[in-house]
C-alpha cells in the first residue's frame, strides 16, 4: 500500500517543529544502538498527522547537520510573494493552493490535466537530505520529501523527439503580488535536459521536514535539483511541458549574462557580480568552500562530460 496523500491535510495539522527533531534524535539513536525494534518505533510513526506517513526514510543522507525549519521556512526567495528574503512567508497565505492542477503536455504520448491528488497517487513518497546552494552564496541542508520527477515523466511517456522539460510557476496575479510588478516575466519558467530530468536525484518534492511544503517554499509541489543553483528549483508548479528545443527559463530570460541555462554549482565560474567560490551555510559563521555540483559529481558529472562548463554554465 504505497500511496498516503492526504489532500485534505495542511500544513498546520502537521508534528510540531520540536517534536519531528525530538523523534528524529531519538529515532536515529535507536537506529546507532540497534535497538528501533526495542523502542517500538518505525520510520513511519516519526510522521504519523502529517498526511506523509509510510515515507522511506533517506538511507544515506549527508553527515551534516539539518538547517532549522525555522530558518529554511523564514528566508526564503520566492519572487512571486516579494523580493525580500522574508516577504515570502509573510505573504504565504496569499498562494492559493487548493483546488491544484497541473498539465503534462508537449512531447509526450498521454498528455493531460490531472488534480494533484491524482498525480501524486501511484508515486511512493521518500526522503532526501539535500544541499541548497542558492546563487547569492547561501546553503542550507534540507530534508525533503518527494519522488523522482523520472517515475512521472514515464507515465506520460515522452516521445522519441523529447529533449528538454519546462515547467511553469502557477501564474495568479490577483493573489500574488509581485506577478503585478516587472521584476521577472511571469510565469516563473524553469527547464532541465531531459537526462538532468531523467537523474536519479531530481525529485518533485511534496513536504519537508516530516510535514508538507510550507507556501513559501513552493507548496504543493515543486522542484529539487540539488547539484543546480537554487534558482533551478521552481515552485508550486502548474505545468510541465516536454519540448524539443532548450526551453525558455525566467532567470536566463532577465539577465543571460547572469544566469546561464545550466547552471550547475561551479566553484570556478563566478557569477559577474560575486565570487562563487564559497558560500555561507545558513546558522554558521564562517564560509565553506562551494563543491563542484554542489558535492553531487559522483553522480552527476558524467553529465556534462566534453562540455565546456565556462561556455555552458
Ligand atoms: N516560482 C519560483 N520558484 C523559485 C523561486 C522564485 O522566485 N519563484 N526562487 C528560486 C530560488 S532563487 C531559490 S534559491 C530557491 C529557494 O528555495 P527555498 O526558498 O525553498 O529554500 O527557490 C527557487 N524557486
Ligand atoms: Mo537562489
Amino acid at each position: 500500500m504505497p500511496f498516503r496523500w492526504n489532500p485534505d491535510l495542511t500544513e498546520q495539522d502537521v508534528t510540531p517543529e520540536a517534536v519531528f527533531q525530538q523523534r528524529r534524535r531519538l529515532l536515529q539513536g535507536a537506529i546507532a544502538l540497534g535497538a528501533g525494534a526495542a523502542l517500538g518505533l518505525r520510520p513511519h510513526s516519526m510522521l504519523a498527522n502529517t498526511g506523509l506517513t509510510d515515507v522511506q526514510k533517506d538511507p544515506s543522507p549527508p553527515d551534516e547537520s539539518l538547517t532549522p525549519f525555522d530558518s529554511a521556512s523564514s528566508y526564503t526567495n520566492f519572487y512571486e510573494l516579494g523580493s525580500g528574503k522574508s516577504d515570502p512567508s509573510m505573504h504565504a497565505s496569499k498562494l492559493q493552493t487548493k483546488p491544484w492542477h497541473v498539465v503534462i503536455d508537449g512531447e509526450v504520448s498521454k498528455p493531460g490535466r490531472l488534480a494533484l491528488e491524482d498525480l501524486l497517487k501511484p508515486h511512493p513518497l521518500e526522503e532526501r537530505v539535500y544541499r541548497l546552494r542558492c546563487v547569492e552564496a547561501w546553503s542550507m541542508v534540507i530534508p525533503w520529501i518527494g519522488f523522482p520527477l523520472e517515475a512521472l515523466l514515464q507515465r506520460f511517456e515522452p516521445t522519441s523527439k523529447a529533449r528538454h522539460v519546462s515547467f511553469e510557476t502557477l501564474y495568479d496575479p490577483a493573489h500574488l503580488p509581485g506577478q503585478n510588478q516587472g521584476m521577472l516575466a511571469w510565469p516563473y519558467r524553469e527547464g532541465l535536459r531531459l537526462d538532468e530530468a531523467m537523474n536519479p536525484l531530481t525529485i518533485l518534492a511534496v513536504g519537508m521536514y516530516g510535514r508538507l511544503l510550507p507556501n513559501q517554499n513552493g507548496a504543493p509541489l515543486r522542484l529539487v535539483v540539488p547539484w543546480k543553483y537554487g534558482f533551478k528549483s521552481i515552485k508550486s508548479i502548474v505545468r510541465i511541458t516536454l519540448t524539443e528545443q532548450q526551453p525558455i527559463t525566467s532567470w536566463n530570460q532577465k539577465a543571460p549574462e547572469e544566469y546561464g541555462f545550466y547552471a550547475n554549482v561551479n566553484p570556478e565560474v563566478d557569477h559577474p557580480r560575486w565570487d562563487q567560490s564559497k558560500e555561507r551555510r545558513i546558522g554558521e559563521f564562517l564560509r565553506r568552500k562551494t563543491l563542484p555540483f554542489n558535492g553531487y559529481g559522483a553522480q552527476v558529472a558524467s553529465l556534462y562530460a566534453g562540455m565546456d562548463l565556462k561556455k555552458f554554465f
